[in-house]
């Protein structure tokens, strides 16, 4: 549009949400009181899931100046993939929940921007059914179960599906107590299902009810995955230094530092705090990743600051979800994209590489 053009003439900005936090206010509105209280709960007294947020307010950014930043390239190679920016979605359960779209929203909003979405064990729409409703790179996130054979089977689907990465959560042997779903008496709603355990006998089942979830799963579980996995296997929801050292010796292929978005024990460390702990024990020899209370782009250049190499997103992708399905997902990862490129230019980092540990202090 040429500059000369009357302001009368210019197109209006486009209305809605300029952050993730108005995104939520959004969602609330539109979501079922029940729906709304799952996607946002913490466990107990959610002192994790607050200090999730608070403390990326904690590490102050020192921004370089006079660097040519005439272009900012977020993009970058993970696990061999080529993604747009270092943000990708984090596995969550039950999409219908939030649109009658579901996962394959999401799906088509991740690959439509060129970011990973990790699929849910407890997705509502089959594995395969997502993987043909987009052509992006994906990974698939493991609950473990009693049955080996089911696990075995999940694996094989996944990898028959071109899931290029699987996702073990090891943070959940047993499900966090999330005191409103205790008094909604929340369950899935019917006509939702967990659509990868169709035939299974649980798969209308809420999580925490369900008996197939093993809470036995350990160390050598993780060799027995390794194993059968045959694509790149990372390890979801550590927060401790000799945990992240131990899973690389077992040859996972990435880190992701994690309290499940504050969900499991209440009273862990924030999961930006523990970042540079596990970073410092993985000593740069696969990706570490981070989630838990991400909401605006400096939040995604502070934890690269940190060493992680890229972050997931979670409630805030349920949230667009809810309020405008794959159009509302992709409104949210271009808000936190754009706010990242805005902040790479603002700190000086025309790429991923000038993003090192001296730019966020304290
Ligand atoms: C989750 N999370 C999760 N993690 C996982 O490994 N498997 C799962 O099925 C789910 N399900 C799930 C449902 C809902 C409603 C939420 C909010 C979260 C945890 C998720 O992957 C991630 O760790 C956190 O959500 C990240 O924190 P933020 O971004 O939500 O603050
Ligand atoms: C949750 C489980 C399902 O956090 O991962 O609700």
């Amino acid at each position: 549009m040429p500059s000369s053009t009357p302001s009368s003439a210019r197109p209006r900005p486009e209305p809605g949400a300029l952050t993730v936090a108005e995104l939520a206010r959004a969602a609330r509105r539109a979501l079922p009181r029940a729906a709304w209280d799952y996607f946002r709960a913490g466990a107990d007294g959610e002192v994790t899931l607050a200090a999730n947020r608070r403390a990326f307010a904690r590490w102050p950014l020192y921004p370089r100046v006079l660097v040519d930043v005439a272009r900012c390239d977020p993009g970058l190679e993970l696990l061999g993939a080529r993604l747009a920016f270092p943000i990708l979605i984090a596995p969550m359960a039950y999409q219908k929940l939030a649109h009658p779209d579901g996962e394959l929203a999401t799906a088509r909003a991740a690959a439509g921007l060129g970011t990973v979405m990790v699929v849910s064990t407890l997705a509502t729409v089959a594995l395969e059914e997502v993987a043909a409703a987009a052509p992006g790179p994906r990974w698939f996130q493991l609950y473990v179960h009693r049955d080996r054979g089911l696990t075995r089977e999940l694996v094989a689907r996944a990898r028959a599906a071109g899931y290029g990465a699987l996702v073990l959560t090891v943070d959940a042997p047993v499900l966090g107590r999330r005191l409103a779903d205790v008094r909604n008496g929340f369950a899935l709603p019917p006509g939702l299902a967990m659509a990868n355990l169709a035939g299974s006998g649980t798969e209308g089942d809420h999580f925490g009810d369900a008996a197939r979830h093993d809470p036995s799963l350990n160390w050598r579980d993780l060799d027995w995955l390794r194993g059968i996995a045959g694509v790149p296997l990372l390890v979801k929801g550590i927060v401790r230094a000799d945990d992240a050292a131990r899973a690389v010796a077992a040859g996972v292929a990435g880190v992701i530092v994690s309290n499940h978005g504050g969900r499991q024990l209440d009273g862990t460390v924030a999961a930006l705090d523990a970042l540079p702990g596990v970073v410092a024990a993985v000593g740069g020899s696969v990706p570490v990743l981070v989630d838990g209370g991400v909401r605006w782009g400096t939040d995604v250049l502070k934890a690269l600051a940190l060493g992680a190499a890229a972050v997931l997103v979670g409630r805030p992708v349920l949230w667009g979800l809810a309020v405008d399905g794959e159009a509302g997902v992709a409104r949210v990862l271009t808000l936190l994209r754009d706010e990242l490129v805005r902040a790479m230019a603002l700190a000086g980092c025309p790429e991923l590489a000038a993003v090192t540990r001296d730019l966020v202090g304290g």
